[in-house]
């Protein structure tokens, strides 16, 4: 067993970044007396698990060979027919597997099936990696809720504009471009009707080069004040934009959203107006397992105090704006005492250019 053809098969994976939601992203590859014969990963939803790709694309006969492949293959009927099947027909005679898949249907039988068949199976190679790369799916697949990863450009001092609201941009380019690539990743991305009223964002994807995948634009708007004319509302783009209200939103209005194609979805009215963890299942059970949180300031207090929250991505410019009425990363309420705080845990930290950016995951875990 080498590790780093798990490594290898984890670069793969990450190949299908945006493509393959809700499902996972995995990445095979086949060995033989050290030598890759075979290599695949899962590249769109709906198509070939990345165990059959890297078979397919084998240059010669596997069997005997070893498998790496990130995620335990499966052992149900879905899309596609079982791998672990597939594995045992084609005579592969040891499997390696990062993690075992969390999807209630798979969940162990697919190692099981191996074990049974006479194939050596290891686990838990580059566990922490795998799972970390499918966090999303490992989230969705057990609760059927979306990830959110809240994301912000604030300056050192924490603000998110100016005094005079004065705001784009405070992060670089190198900045921004990695946050095109979260949209990519992303099923939706949400934001408030506050920065469609003072940015009028188009929340699609431009990446250098390639297009990317635009994300399902989800918009917060207990009123329905957003204006007709708002870009997010016509954009050029496929992908389509939810507006979420309450029943302080006008029938009229609703109707003319619907009209141009807008979805509605209509939560409980709370303190702080969209019922967000309703609105979080409502996405789910959609089929749209991510959400990247590109809210204000008083979005992400609402988004963090309703406990919607999986992961923070802050982007933190080398400038200091001051100023005790510009407004905060997040604002809104808080919290009252230091002990309600929102603990963050795995934190990592990276120099995206003149920036940095902070990363953590929301909980004691
Ligand atoms: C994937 N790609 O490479 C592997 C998956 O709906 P289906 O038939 O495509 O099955 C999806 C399930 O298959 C998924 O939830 C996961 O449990 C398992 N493994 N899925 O899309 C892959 N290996
Ligand atoms: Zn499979």
């Amino acid at each position: 067993m080498n590790i780093q053809y798990m490594r290898r098969a984890l670069h793969l994976a990450k190949k299908g970044e945006g493509y393959t939601n809700p499902n996972p992203l995995v990445g095979a590859v086949l060995v033989r007396n050290d030598r890759i014969i075979g290599e695949g990963y899962h590249e769109a939803y709906g198509a070939n698990h990345a165990e059959i790709n890297a078979m397919l694309h084998a240059t010669e006969d596997v069997r005997g060979a070893d498998l790496y492949v990130t995620l335990e293959p499966c052992s149900h009927y879905g899309k596609t027919p079982p791998c672990a099947q597939a594995i045992l027909n084609k005579g592969i005679k040891r499997v390696i597997v990062a993690a075992a898949d969390p999807n209630p249907l798979v969940s162990g039988s697919g190692i099981a099936l191996l074990w049974e068949n006479g194939v050596e199976v290891i686990t838990g190679v580059l566990e922490d990696e795998s799972r970390r790369l499918n966090e999303i799916f490992f989230k969705y697949i057990t609760t059927g809720i979306p990830f959110c990863i809240l994301k912000t450009a604030m300056s050192l001092d924490g603000k998110i504009a100016t005094r005079t609201g004065d705001s784009q941009w405070i992060t670089g380019e190198s900045a921004r471009k990695q946050v095109h690539l979260l949209r990519h990743r992303a099923a939706c991305v949400m934001t408030g009707v506050g920065t469609v009223l003072s940015d009028d964002p188009l929340l699609t994807t431009r990446l250098p080069g390639k297009k990317g995948k635009d994300a399902v634009r989800v918009i917060v708007d207990s009123s329905a004040r957003i204006p007709l004319d708002a870009k997010v509302l016509n954009p050029d783009s496929d992908a389509p934009t939810i507006l979420a209200v309450t029943e302080k939103a006008k029938n009229k209005k609703i109707e003319e959203l619907e009209q141009k194609g807008v979805k509605i979805i209509v939560t409980p009215l709370t303190e702080s107006g969209v019922d967000l963890a309703f609105l979080m299942k409502k996405l789910g059970e959609e089929g749209l397992d991510s959400v990247l949180l590109e809210g204000g300031s008083k979005l992400n207090d609402s988004a963090l105090r309703q406990g919607i929250v999986d992961k923070v991505n802050f982007f933190i410019a080398p400038i200091i704006l001051g100023g005790g009425t510009a407004k905060t990363a997040v604002g809104g309420r808080g919290v009252d005492f230091l002990k309600d705080a929102f603990p963050l845990r795995n934190l990592r930290t990276k120099r995206i250019g003149g920036d940095m950016m902070i990363e953590g995951y929301v909980g004691t875990g």
